[in-house]
């Protein structure tokens, strides 16, 4: 079973609110699909990123992950622009024959008052099993104490990662890897300590942290994970090594 994260930088175009990537979620898109049809991956579950839509509406209403809202507005424009983002994702992949379907994370996971995410994953599971892709998506979440706060992508991979025991975690973004001092890419990181001067942040708006939150979060789990970017995504799929490997 492969975790696959796109980016919301792969999928938007990062610098113009609300705007799909149209030409890079084509590829995208066809890249799952054929390696769906070449039988390359069985069991597949998508998550992307908010890129230029949920970024946006969530900085403009000083929502993150950690300080929330209790506007029911604010709500609806970043759940809103998300599930815009989401459709735009689905359609594309339904367009390929992917048996892509929505799981909304804002209906179905919530925060303790302690920040911690609950996601269930029974339906993602039944999904799987009745050969669904299901699609999750970077979104906002009831958070006890908080109103509503961001959930980021790179935290539900990590979550469904660990609950569906997953054997491979792709993040596919617009770099091409960990990239070092030089540019060049990092084929292996074991520790984050080896590469915490390398890492900066994300240059765009982005309220759910740059590379270094994601490297160290995929430090963290079982599973074998992969950066790299989207001129790698079939090769992922297709089970070889691509851009930056952590384990
Ligand atoms: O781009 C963030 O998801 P990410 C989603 O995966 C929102 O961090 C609502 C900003």
């Amino acid at each position: 079973m492969i975790v696959l994260k796109l980016g919301g930088s792969v999928v938007t175009d990062k610098e113009c609110p609300e705007t799909v990537d149209e030409a890079a979620l084509e590829r995208a898109a066809d890249a799952v699909a054929g390696s769906l049809e070449a039988g390359h991956v069985d069991d597949l579950v998508l998550v992307h990123g908010g890129g230029s839509f949920g970024h946006v509406h969530a900085s403009e209403h000083g929502v993150s992950t950690t300080d929330g809202t209790h506007d029911a507005a604010a709500v609806d424009a970043i759940h809103g622009a998300m599930k815009a983002l989401d459709e735009a994702v689905l359609e594309a992949l339904l367009a390929r024959g992917v048996p892509a379907v929505p799981v909304h994370p804002f209906s179905t996971a919530h925060r303790d008052a302690d920040g911690a995410l609950h996601l269930p994953t029974g339906q993602v599971r039944t999904m799987l099993d009745e050969g669904f892709v299901p699609v999750l998506h970077g979104d906002l979440v009831a958070h006890a104490g908080e109103g509503a706060t961001v959930v980021s992508g790179d935290e539900l991979v990590a979550d469904l990662a660990t609950a569906l025991e997953a054997d491979r975690i792709g993040l596919c973004s617009t770099v091409p890897g960990v990239l070092d001092d030089e540019g060049r890419v990092i084929a292996r990181i074991t520790s984050f300590a080896d590469v915490e001067s390398v890492l900066g942040g994300s240059d765009a708006t982005d309220v759910t942290g740059g590379m270094a939150a994601k490297v160290r979060a995929l430090l963290e789990l079982e599973a074998e994970a992969s950066i790299f970017g989207p001129a790698d995504l079939e090769a992922f799929l297709a089970g070889k090594e691509s851009g930056t490997t952590l384990d």
